[in-house]
């Protein structure tokens, strides 16, 4: 069982709580132990396997321990199962609505009695909502703006599609001259694998000149809700998109707020609080005065904290960080020196050898490896060893026409099914750089995965895994890997790890990369370019690994040549 799965749990069991009005402290035990549990990289299932004791966590007491036993063991909690049928699935529903919470649901639910979407709605028409203490005519409007996107079940948008959008909108807005700053906020600049729907800031002193901007942009099928200083319009791909025109002295304040997480800023929040501050996305406040919010260091700053990087805002490590005076310095994209996995027409790249190795030159790349498919994706025109060791050849001879670029002789080696390697150890030890990959049987048992990745570790000529679980993202759930015992196996037969680029991909995830690195395993973050465009991912797998807390010294394409070379195995 996954860890977001015991997560999600604990987190249904606080929103239902939440809606009954329970105790505050209880809701807060089980939103704070699903946060350690979503970004906690051991399998919690496995830890229970082995009997371990889970109140090593930070959140988790005993009763927490007992239920996360009973929901590995039975797969359900009992407790959850109940309360559920006391809240009318519709009920829950509601909690999709953006802008909506436990808080809004429990008013809706308790005190008109709404149990579905479609009831909302039309209290909403009748006016009923603005009636309600607490609640005014905006919010009903918003909730009728918004309420289709729950209905539908939003769909995530993958990070490239999501700052493609947002960051060419963004530009054209930057274009008016009544527009100052403009700048994409949300889980679109937390570099999040997936978003639910973008963010956009924006100062003018009038926000008609952007609004109608946003309202006539020809990415923008519809303005679904325009109030003062806020809109929100649906995209022709289906992604929706908030626009915020802020003043200027507000501007910092508003990308603090709306950058979100919402489990970081709960944080901020508190810490400003216990300041004697107020924090909003208007301002930190001391009273009624206005003490921060132009900049984002400004505001972090008033509460006593260095700037975070966007990346890095998930309420994970960065707090303990911040204290410390120890944010890591993440690395970037111009850190990267070399690019370790790619194909060529010799297996099913759209580029040759040649083609490859001078556009990757021509991006500033030092060294790349050519790693074409073994023979077992036979899809993909795999390779066999005597084919393979014709393309080395190949390759050697691309490498005295080109200079001003290293080339390896590598391979993308398939992990098979019944858990031996796709070619001879004989050729894979001709290799300069060999990737272990899993493409089929990723169905298979936990235990045959492990057993294939454990053969692939331990294999003397295999240097790292590539896109570990085989996941792609929104599309095909990856292998059931035990990430203690592989990352752990990894370090001990100094085997690295890829974070794969590839925007569907991005695979290792930000937080196994995270435990990568806490045992000391390079990782390399390569693009896997079918053609000479797919050099432009890069940028993706870059975030991943910031999102992991990663620096230069953490990813180790970043060194010279002669310097990787020592971290490859003997
Ligand atoms: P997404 O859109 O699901 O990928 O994730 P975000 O993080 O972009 O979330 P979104 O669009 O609902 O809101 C953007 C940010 O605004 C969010 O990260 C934090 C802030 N925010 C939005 N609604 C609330 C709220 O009700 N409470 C608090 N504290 N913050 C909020
Ligand atoms: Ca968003
Ligand atoms: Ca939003």
């Amino acid at each position: 069982m996954k860890n977001e799965v015991i997560a999600s749990q604990f987190e249904l069991l606080a929103d239902i709580l939440e809606i009954q009005n329970a105790n505050p402290f209880r809701v807060r035990a089980y939103r704070n132990a699903a946060r350690t549990i979503s970004s906690t990289a051991e399998s919690l299932s496995d830890l229970v396997a082995t009997k371990a004791d889970l109140t090593q966590f930070a959140g988790i007491g005993k009763d927490l321990a007992k239920q996360i036993q009973e929901i590995v063991t039975t797969g359900q909690h009992a407790g959850l199962e109940d309360l559920k049928k006391q809240v009318p699935s519709g009920v829950l529903d509601m909690l999709r609505i953006p802008g909506v919470g436990p808080k809004k649901v429990s008013v809706f639910f308790n005190e008109l009695g709404l149990k579905s979407l479609e009831e909302l709605k039309a209290a909403c028409e009748a006016g009923q909502i603005s009636q309600l203490k607490g609640f005014g005519k905006k919010t009903e409007e918003s909730i009728l703006a918004n309420i289709g996107q729950a209905a539908e079940h939003a769909q995530r948008i993958s990070i490239a599609d999501a700052r493609a959008a947002a960051e060419t909108i963004v530009e054209d807005l930057r274009k008016l001259p009544e527009v100052g700053q403009c700048e994409v906020a949300g889980s679109c600049r937390r570099r999040k694998e997936t978003c639910g729907d973008l963010d956009v800031l924006a100062t003018c002193s009038d926000p008609g000149p952007p609004m109608d901007c946003l309202a006539g942009h020809y990415l923008v099928e519809a303005v679904l809700q325009r109030g003062e200083t806020k809109q929100r319009v649906r995209l022709k791909t289906g992604v929706e998109m908030d626009l915020r025109v802020v003043p200027e002295e507000s501007f910092g304040a508003a990308m603090q707020y709306f950058t979100g997480s919402k489990e970081h800023n709960v944080v901020v929040r508190q810490r400003a609080k216990d300041l004697g501050l107020k924090v909003n996305e208007y301002g930190v406040f001391r009273g009624e005065t206005q003490v921060a919010g132009r900049t984002e260091q400004d505001v972090y700053a008033a509460v006593g904290m260095p700037w975070i990087p966007p990346e890095l805002r998930e309420n994970r490590r960065e707090f303990e960080w911040a204290d410390g005076g120890a944010i890591p310095e993440l690395v970037t994209i111009g850190d990267i020196r070399g690019d370790l996995h790619m194909h060529t027409t010799a297996s099913d790249g759209a580029a040759t050898i040649e083609e490859m190795a001078l556009a990757a030159k021509e991006r500033g790349l030092k060294y790349i490896a050519i790693t074409d498919h073994s023979k077992r994706v036979s899809m993909a025109n795999g390779l066999d060893e005597t084919r393979l060791r014709k393309h080395w050849e190949d390759i050697r001879a691309v490498r005295e026409r080109v200079k001003g670029i290293e080339i390896l002789c590598g391979i993308e080696c398939d992990i098979l099914e019944d858990a031996t390697m796709d070619l001879s150890d004989d050729c894979l030890a001709e290799a300069d750089w060999v990737i272990a990959v899993l493409h089929y049987g990723l169905k298979q048992p936990r235990e045959q995965i492990m057993k294939r990745l454990m053969t692939a570790v331990k294999n003397p000529h295999v240097d790292i895994i590539g896109h570990c679980t085989g996941r792609m993202i929104g599309r095909r759930e990856g292998a059931d890997v035990n990430f203690t015992e592989l990352l752990k196996a990894a370090a001990d037969h100094q085997v690295m790890m890829e974070i794969n680029a590839h925007p569907s991909r991005l695979d290792l995830d930000d937080v196994h990369a995270a435990a990568a690195k806490d045992l000391g395993i390079p990782i390399v973050i390569s693009t896997d370019s079918h053609s000479v465009n797919g050099f432009d991912v890069l940028q993706f797998g870059v975030d991943q690994a910031r999102r992991a807390g990663l620096t230069a010294a953490d990813v180790a394409n970043t060194k010279s040549l002669k310097d990787f070379r020592k971290l490859i195995k003997k």
